[in-house]
């Protein structure tokens, strides 16, 4: 229910107030929707994020309105040209108790914003571990149906280009072609089962209006490929359309919607890279791994 929270900050005069919104627009705020009447005007900057915090006890020798930034030096570069050039008064960045560097920055009396950042790279960001975008040093699979070869060509080729893009070598990339998708599985599980792949690559097209029982066969497509999937532990992209017509499998083939097949093995290549994270991790064990992560948040909260 809660959508978001708003700091009002009173600017004495007009032109104060146009010049900050030049200041904080250059400063990457994404402008919010403002009002204007005849009684005053607001002019609104969202931010991703939003705190509200009370505080009991020793309260904090900070301003009450903090902008947490990256790239504190920057900001303060930026501000402080505009500090020059308007009058305001700006502190140098400094080390906080609570393990970030800060600036204040006073407009008017009574109106002194603080800029921070945290010195702690995890700060903010949700304990993930999350997948690379490189394929170099992998080896990739792509099994590929020949039924309706005219899309899942296309899918291949997309296929192909993302892998390479991503840095794999042509010679570590074996291509698998198979009659139609009703083959795929039983390719994509003998080559997961070799343990010679980071991922498989599954591309197929199936056309309702020309596939009789399409349902039972995309079931058991999709059933035989995450099987194989689960059973093996190898990544498996799944890129076998089902489409209505062939010119909605065109669409989205390259023409109109993507290339479900460069999408596919992007999702492989990021898979390939979370299972060895995984992996490694659990080498590790994954618990530590997490532990280490959220004592690092809360000396950073602390
Ligand atoms: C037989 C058939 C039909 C009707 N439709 C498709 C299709 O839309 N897409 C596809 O990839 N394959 C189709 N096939 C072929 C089957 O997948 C399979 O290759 C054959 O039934 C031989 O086992």
């Amino acid at each position: 229910m809660v959508k978001g929270i708003t700091a009002i900050a009173p600017v004495a005069s007009a032109e104060t107030f146009a010049q900050l919104g030049g200041l904080f627009a250059a400063l990457g705020f994404e402008p919010g929707k403002g009002w204007n009447d005849s009684q005053g005007q607001g002019a609104a900057f969202l931010a991703p994020l939003g705190n509200l915090e009370f505080v009991t006890g020793r309260a904090p020798a900070v301003p009450a309105l903090l902008i947490e930034v990256t790239q504190l030096d920057a900001v303060f570069a930026v501000v402080n040209k505009w500090s020059e050039q308007h009058g305001a008064k700006l502190s140098p960045p400094e080390l906080t108790h609570w393990h970030s560097r800060l600036f204040t920055f006073e407009l008017a009396p009574g109106l002194t914003l603080g800029f921070w950042e945290s010195e702690n790279p995890l700060h903010g960001k949700p304990i993930a571990l999350e997948g690379d975008l490189s394929a170099a040093g992998r080896r990739f699979a792509i099994v590929v149906a020949r039924w309706n070869a005219v899309i899942t060509d296309r899918l291949l080729q997309g296929a192909l280009d993302a892998l390479t893009r991503s840095g794999c070598a042509r010679a570590d990339i074996q291509i698998v072609r198979v009659p139609g998708a009703w083959e795929i599985p039983s390719a994509a599980r003998r080559l997961a089962e070799t343990k010679d792949f980071a991922a498989i690559i599954t591309l197929g097209v199936l056309l309702r209006g020309e596939t009789a029982h399409y349902e039972a066969i995309y079931t058991e497509v999709a059933r035989g490929i995450g099987q194989s999937q689960q059973e093996t532990g190898v990544p498996h992209a799944f890129g076998v359309l089902t489409c209505e017509t062939l010119e909605q499998a065109l669409d989205r083939a390259g023409l109109k919607a993507g290339n479900k097949g460069f999408e596919a093995a992007i999702a492989a290549i990021e898979m390939a890279s979370v299972q060895q994270k995984l992996t490694e991790t659990h080498k590790n064990t994954l618990e530590d791994h997490l532990k280490t992560q959220v004592s690092l948040l809360a000396g950073a909260n602390s």
